[in-house]
């Protein structure tokens, strides 16, 4: 269902079922969210890079699924919101709350679920044969997973609502017009380019990333003066650890740093 290398200090995250375009099963979703905490709790992984093997990037829910099978005439309808609160959740709050960056890569199609698991990583780079389709509309849902949250604050209401009412595909290098995706990469290249990201990321200070990524995600929801004070407790915080000092150290001595406080 998912396929895990590891090369240097950074994780490879492949959603592995091409045959179903890596459509998200139950199994797999849990596989995907136990695979995050463990990698986020290895002292060794200091990036985890996630993308799709085949031309999918991910086809969301996988329909044919028996949990979200359409109940027989006359029979009794499935609680769809089980699968969200046992499977989605857990996986979307594994991804946004992982202790280590994460860059995805957007190899193929990204649909319903799985467009809202690209758009939950920290960086997301698209292949220029990539697209993007939430879906939902076409089969009487909302978009879930957390697309409701993280679309229109990547893209502004205006074109997340046309995305989630009409359900058009939208190209990679639209995606990154509108800055759905920080960058299109040329389909050849694009997992060297998104690995190169994450070697990038893993030579930085850890904690330092997953803190900036924590502040933008809490000053959504907050004023100006209340991000202020909450920047301030987390550089303090910050100004305590060892890649505090080993960053201003190596700039005043000239050398490259060495992070090691993950
Ligand atoms: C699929 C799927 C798929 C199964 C392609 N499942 N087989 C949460 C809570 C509970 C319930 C529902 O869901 C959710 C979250 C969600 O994610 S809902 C949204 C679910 N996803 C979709 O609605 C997307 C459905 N798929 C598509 O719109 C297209 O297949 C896309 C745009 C992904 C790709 O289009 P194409 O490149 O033209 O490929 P295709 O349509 O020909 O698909 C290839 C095969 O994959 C085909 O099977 P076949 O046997 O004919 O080769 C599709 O049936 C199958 N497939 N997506 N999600």
């Amino acid at each position: 269902l998912i396929q895990i290398e590891r090369e240097e200090n950074i994780a490879i995250l492949r959603l592995n079922r091409p045959q179903a375009l890596n459509a998200f099963t139950a199994d797999m979703m849990v596989q995907i969210r136990e695979t995050l905490d463990a990698l986020g709790a290895d002292a060794g992984v200091r990036a985890i890079l996630i993308t799709g093997e085949g031309r999918a990037f991910c086809a969301g829910q996988d329909l044919s699924d028996p949990f979200v099978a359409p109940p027989p005439p006359g029979g009794k309808p499935k609680d769809i919101g089980h699968l969200i609160d046992h499977y989605y959740i857990p996986m979307a709050l594994a991804l946004r709350h992982c202790r280590v960056p994460t860059v995805c890569a957007v190899n193929g199609v990204a649909a319903g679920a799985g467009m809202s698991f690209a758009m939950g990583c920290d960086l997301v780079f698209a292949s220029d044969a990539a697209v993007f389709v939430l879906g939902f509309n076409k089969i009487g849902l909302i978009p879930d997973a957390g697309a409701t949250w993280l679309l229109p604050r990547l893209v502004g209401r205006a074109k997340a609502m046309e995305m989630a009412l009409l359900g058009d595909k939208l190209s990679a290098t639209d995606a990154e017009l509108l800055g759905l995706v920080a960058r299109t990469v040329q389909a050849d290249q694009l997992f060297s380019a998104a690995k190169a990201a994450a070697l990038r990321l893993a030579a930085l200070p850890t904690k330092a990333l997953v803190e900036t990524r924590r502040l933008f995600d809490e000053a959504q929801r907050s004023d100006f003066e209340p991000a202020l004070r909450a920047e301030s407790r987390a550089q303090s915080q910050l100004g305590f650890a060892q890649d505090y000092s080993e960053g201003v150290n190596a700039f005043m001595q000239k050398r490259a740093p060495r992070f090691q406080d993950r």
